[in-house]
């Protein structure tokens, strides 16, 4: 038998006051352009996507997101984008700052010294929070609107399995790691 795996990535999950700014834009961006608004409890930034994973090497995996050294940061996520080759509006910033990048850089590699595959670990990093999938192809957003800048206090990351359904994944936080000062 195959052995049981979980798929997983690596996230800042923003607090409640921002998901429902961002979940308002979602929604207000979908009964304008049509797609899939993501659900409040859905919306994220991945720092690291690892697919599937053996369910044996959760543990591994928790003990070597708990061994990234990281101080808190602060985000403002101020700015819209939309990717053409995926029909994705996202919310992002403008300037992150250099933490961000560099505790997804630190993760990365301590999961890679750990015997991890991250996906994607040669591409640049794109921080972004999903917001609206699958827009028709026909009402691509010409003008992104601008967006009230929301500050969020990054101060951890999550460990996150997704568990794939019919009406979407589903998200459940395994392992929560402060970042610390
Ligand atoms: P997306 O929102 O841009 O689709 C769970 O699927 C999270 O992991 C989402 O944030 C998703 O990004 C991201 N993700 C899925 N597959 C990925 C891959 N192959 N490489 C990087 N990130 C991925």
């Amino acid at each position: 038998a195959r052995p049981a795996t979980a798929r997983v990535f690596f996230a800042l999950w923003p607090p409640a006051a921002i998901v429902e700014q961002l979940a308002d834009i979602a929604r207000s961006a979908a009964s304008q352009l049509g797609g899939k608004a993501t659900r409040p409890e859905s919306i994220h930034l991945t720092l690291a996507f690892l697919g599937e994973v053996a369910e044996s090497r959760l543990p591994l995996l928790a003990r070597t997101a708990a061994s990234v050294r990281a101080a808190p940061f602060e985000l403002q996520i101020d700015t819209l984008g939309y990717w053409s080759h995926n029909h994705l509006l996202w919310a992002g910033c403008s300037a992150a700052p250099s933490e961000l990048p560099g505790l997804a850089a630190a993760l990365q590699q301590q999961l890679a010294a750990a015997g991890f595959v991250v996906a994607d670990a040669g591409r640049p990093f794109a921080p972004h929070l999903s917001l609206l999938r699958k827009i028709p192809v026909a009402h691509p957003p010409k003008i992104l609107p601008p967006i009230v800048p929301l500050a969020w206090s990054c101060t951890g990351f999550v460990l996150v399995r997704s568990q794939l359904s019919a009406s979407g994944p589903e998200y459940k936080i395994l392992a929560e790691f402060p970042l610390v000062p």
